[in-house]
């Protein structure tokens, strides 16, 4: 026989209404403005360069973000010719994507010796850059993120989705380069149409902060 009193349906309903909001906001996690796609690329020769790029995963919270970022390799783990492209979702981590089409990038490129100061937390950074919406109203024109490893230096770059948006590209270039205090002329911008048709090292800097 139960010998414990029924809970009184009564007491739960007077539950003040701060208890019951504090109570679901620890199970609630917390919406991002976007939601974002982490690929990742792996050079593997016997394929073509689409074929070697996968989707990890998508999130769209800040829990799930830090369950991803908690759960893979840093950058500086990876092997050489490997990059993560962070993407909002639908867009493409390639050139051809319609979102990217007439776009282009910020980038950086570090010296070897950055790999270990610098790589993961510029990495970091960037992807907090990005799912933080840092870049106010110029947020709208970021397409992604992405990190190459490279034995002749590491890359990092912002893609944004129109090369000839002067004011977004020149504040998201501002902002960035404040975020990851880093020296005047360490970053450039280029269209992918050049960087997709260029010969060597030639292509054409249109911008740079
Ligand atoms: P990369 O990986 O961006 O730079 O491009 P990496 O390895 O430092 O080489 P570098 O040329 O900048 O010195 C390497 C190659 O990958 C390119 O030359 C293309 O053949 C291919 N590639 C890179 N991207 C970003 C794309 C893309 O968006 N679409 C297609 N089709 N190929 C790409």
């Amino acid at each position: 026989m139960a010998t414990s009193e029924p809970k009184s349906v009564e007491s739960e309903e007077e539950q003040p209404d701060t208890q019951v909001a504090a109570n679901a906001d620890e199970y609630m996690k917390h919406p991002l403005q976007n939601k974002w796609a982490l690929w990742y690329f792996k050079n593997d020769k016997s394929k073509t360069w689409t074929e070697n790029l996968r989707l990890i995963s998508r999130f769209d919270t800040v829990e799930d973000f830090w369950a991803l970022y908690n759960h893979i390799q840093q950058p500086s783990k990876l092997g050489y010719g490997c990059d993560y492209c962070l993407f909002k979702d639908g867009i493409k981590p390639m050139w051809e994507d319609v979102g990217n089409k007439l776009g282009g990038r910020w980038l950086m490129t570090l010296s070897k010796q950055q790999r270990h100061n610098d790589l993961d937390r510029f990495w970091m950074e960037t992807l907090l850059c990005l799912v933080g919406e840092t870049f106010d109203e110029a947020s709208e024109d970021v397409c992604g993120a992405v990190v190459n490893v490279r034995p002749k230096g590491d890359k990092i770059a912002v893609w944004t989705s129109n090369c000839q948006n002067r004011d977004a590209i020149m504040t998201i270039g501002q902002l960035y380069k404040e975020r990851l205090n880093i020296p005047s002329k360490a970053m450039c911008y280029q269209s992918h149409d050049d960087t997709s048709s260029k010969s060597g090292s030639t292509t054409k800097n249109m911008y740079s902060v």
